[in-house]
């Protein structure tokens, strides 16, 4: 514990936070020029709610080699304690909400290094930690940290109306069953959300889930003068009164103040020996006590974060109030609530800081600047442990193995055997590769590479089947030198976990290559971790399959047609689909070579990749591929068949429906030769390269440049199996006329034939676009 001396100075640095970050979010919103008129926002009440948990936290809790989630509207919290740190520049903090200054919420990729993990849209910020205690085990198990590594905390603080997201619980027993470990959940329990007061007893039903997934619970309910006044006789009546005290009524009470109390207390308490007890206070010494929360009492933390000591992943319920000491403390309306000009004044006032030194670190504090840098300088946080070096991973392949040439296959079976084929090579970058999957292990052909490089847990477990010799394809031996981890069907786990180990590099300086796998359909079921995974820049492989109408039978609820555009539209994101199996072995090679670049000045830039697969089985094309070709593919798209120069007429197909696209180039050529047949392998890639080239009359996109041999009048018949809008855009590069054939409603069982023909993307339906487009034309 720390000394009474101490104590007050952490009290003073505590104080200091909550008038910079008060300040800050006044500042931005009225006295920074507005020229929009628009409010900024900023959440003062939110911050002040958690100004005391943050401050024991960094300044006396927090080991260096601790990582941090932090509720996205504590942003100005956090910013400032950055600020005391000497991590965060005035300039930014005057700046905050605005382009280039402190962010709305903390981001890695704008704000600076010392953002762990940006926050956002609520419930992610806190499952991210769990998935990177995961990835820490994963890496200490195979001896990819440095042998001085100390194992850390992954920290989230977290609101109490968090917990209504259901990405948590599905992160938790996750968590629970691989054995999840070295992760404090701190609750800012402030009884209140966005719009409202939470329910009576969340604290309970908290306690009872994370206990029920064999965490440790930790309340901290009491500060020390709350907990000293129920040790005077007849103190327990107000104990007693606390515990069934309904949220909203604490909360009332706690904006009502002073007087509100001693009422309160007397209404409800018939004892004649509570008015002996309430003498001894006036109001405003009964205020101070009644609102002695534990998440506002600095050795009622400490206690608690040292009932933690040891690895068992803990959740502490700490309570506050929110809106701590400002006028709309406890209002159930201050979420959004910003204090008057009048209500700052008096906060400054309060906190002595001379007008002109409101940006000061140290204005109005007893301490002398020197006691604190100090106090900042010493406390555990701040203890530098030797940075980890970075390893680049070495000699990534120019290539995958060769799969051989099959004459039919999908772009899923190429997917597998090449996964096949990496596993058994003795290459040191096969080490980096971890793979996961929301129970899809099997059905998307990872089979041959879990079965080589085995399912990764922290503890050795049998393979029951085995050992009682039940025939099965799939040789599962969970032990700590697998690299598979294999997760439930929660889609939202995944993208979480690719967000984690996609971090690998940043936060525990090892390369990873992450390969995830999933039905492309439910990319929409996770999409918001798969977004916030791209935001924080996490480098991971996303291979989805099988895709579209072309799983025919299964159905409208597994047929995707959205996911192209979401592929065209993600930032940071790479899409390729690819209709043939060697254009996926050039693009899984390049995805894995891109994976471990940092930013470069290319703006369009992207160093993930998703990857959407079929398990319709095409002709495969028998030929040598180019570094020309190789470059096209990479870039996003070739002539398969070769236009004419000025031909007035090219098809223009992307993924497994190339198949139908060819059978119906075939039957267009006899009649109409000079016609030609482009393959898209990336709609992203090409539109992000028209895109940026679109101004720059010295470099020509790949896409215009493909387009430039046709003639200008040319018509466009564009098919994919997916939404037709992915590249309809194509007719904008040279003004070309576009028919787009794609698929615009909910699909419905069926047979291939029948399902391409019912949505037009079947050959028939691309010959009559042909015709339709010759007949325009003469
Ligand atoms: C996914 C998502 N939905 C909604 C929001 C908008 N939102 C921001 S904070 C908040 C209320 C949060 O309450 P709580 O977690 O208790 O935090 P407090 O401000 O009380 O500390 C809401 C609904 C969001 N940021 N993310
Ligand atoms: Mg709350």
């Amino acid at each position: 514990m720390l000394s009474p001396d101490k104590i007050k100075t952490l009290q003073a640095i505590e104080q200091k936070i909550l008038w910079l970050s008060t300040w800050m979010i006044h500042h931005a919103n009225n006295i920074r020029p507005n020229p929009d008129g628009l409010k900024i926002g900023g959440h003062q009440a939110s911050s002040a709610s958690c100004v005391t948990i943050l401050t024991a936290l960094y300044f006396a809790a927090l080991r260096s080699q601790d990582k941090i989630s932090i509720k996205p509207h504590a942003s100005p919290i956090f910013h400032a304690i950055q600020y005391l740190l000497g991590n965060q520049k005035v300039e930014n903090l005057i700046n905050f909400r605005g382009l280039g200054g402190a962010q709305s919420y903390p981001s890695r990729t704008k704000d600076y290094p010392n953002v762990d993990f940006s926050t956002g849209s609520v419930g992610l910020g806190v499952a991210i930690t769990l998935f990177t205690s995961l990835l820490q085990d994963y890496l200490s198990a195979h001896q990819m940290l440095p042998q001085d590594h100390q194992m850390g905390r992954m920290v989230a603080l977290l609101g109490d109306a968090e917990l209504d997201e259901g990405n948590i619980y599905e992160a938790l027993l996750e968590g629970w069953k691989h054995n999840v470990r070295n992760l404090w959940w701190i609750v800012d329990y402030n009884r209140q959300s966005l719009d409202n007061v939470t329910k009576h007893h969340l604290n309970k039903v908290i306690a009872d889930q994370f206990k029920s997934y064999g965490w440790r619970v930790v309340e901290l309910k009491y500060g020390q003068q709350l907990q000293a006044l129920f040790q005077q006789p007849s103190g327990h009546l107000v104990k007693d009164w606390l515990e069934k005290c309904s949220h909203d009524l604490y909360s009332a009470l706690v904006y009502k103040q002073e007087r509100a109390w001693r009422d309160q207390l007397r209404q409800d308490i018939k004892d004649p020996q509570l008015d002996k007890l309430l003498s001894k206070y006036n109001d405003q010494q009964l205020n101070t006590i009644m609102t002695n929360l534990g998440g506002h009492d600095f050795n009622t933390l400490l206690q608690g974060f040292e009932q933690a000591h040891d690895s068992q992943p803990t959740c502490f319920i700490a309570h506050t109030i929110k809106g701590y000491q400002l006028p709309f403390a406890g209002h159930k309306d201050n979420h959004a609530g910003l204090l008057t000009a009048e209500q700052i004044k008096t906060l400054q006032e309060k906190f002595a800081i001379p007008t002109g030194q409101e940006w000061s670190p140290s204005a109005g504090m007893s301490q002398s600047k020197e006691e604190i840098q100090k106090f900042i300088q010493s406390s555990p946080y701040q203890q530098k442990i030797s940075k980890t070096v970075l390893q680049p991973i070495k000699n990534l392949p120019d290539k995958l193995p060769d799969i051989g040439y099959h004459e039919r296959q999908s772009t899923q079976e190429a997917f597998g055997r090449l996964m096949t084929e990496v596993s058994k090579l003795d290459d040191l970058w096969v080490n980096h590769v971890v793979t996961t999957s929301p129970d899809v292990t099997v059905s998307t052909n990872l089979g041959g590479w879990v079965n080589r490089r085995s399912i990764f847990a922290k503890n050795e477990q049998q393979d029951l089947f085995r050992q009682l010799q039940i025939p099965s394809a799939q040789r599962w031996h969970p032990n700590p030198t697998g690299q598979h981890v294999e997760l439930g069907i929660a889609e939202n786990n995944l993208f979480t976990a690719l967000a984690a180990f996609g971090l690998a590099e940043p936060l525990f300086g090892q390369q990873m290559i992450p390969i995830g796998t999933l039905y492309d359909p439910f990319i929409a079921r996770g999409l918001d971790a798969m977004i916030y995974a791209c935001y924080q820049d996490a480098r991971f492989i996303l291979v989805s399959t099988p895709s579209g109408i072309s799983l025919s039978s299964e159905g409208g609820a597994h047929q995707s047609i959205v996911t192209p555009l979401i592929g065209i539209s993600q930032d940071n994101l790479n899409y390729y689909e690819p209709a043939f199996a060697d254009e996926l072995s050039i693009l899984l090679c390049h995805a894995i070579k891109n994976l471990h670049h940092r930013p470069t000045i290319n703006k369009s830039a992207a160093y993930s990749t998703y990857l959407r697969l079929s398990t319709k089985s095409i002709a495969q094309p028998k030929r040598n591929v180019t570094a020309a070709l190789e470059n096209a593919i990479i870039q996003g798209g070739y002539w398969l068949k070769e236009p004419a120069s000025q031909s007035k007429l090219a098809i223009i197909s992307c993924g497994v429906i190339t198949a139908e696209a060819m059978a119906a180039w075939e039957q267009v050529s006899e009649d109409c030769p000079e016609v030609g047949l482009l393959v898209i392998t990336s709609p992203d890639r090409l539109y992000a390269g028209w895109d940026q080239h679109q101004d720059n009359a010295n470099e020509e996109s790949h896409i215009s440049q493909l387009l430039s041999v046709l003639a200008p009048s040319a018509h466009l018949v564009t098919v994919i199996d997916g939404h037709p809008a992915t590249l309809t855009w194509m007719g904008s590069v040279h003004g070309h006329h576009v028919q787009s054939l794609g698929v615009t409603h909910f699909g419905q069982s069926g047979s291939l034939s029948d399902l391409y023909r019912l949505h037009h993307i079947d050959r028939q339906s691309i010959l009559h676009a042909c015709a339709q487009a010759l007949v325009k034309m003469f």
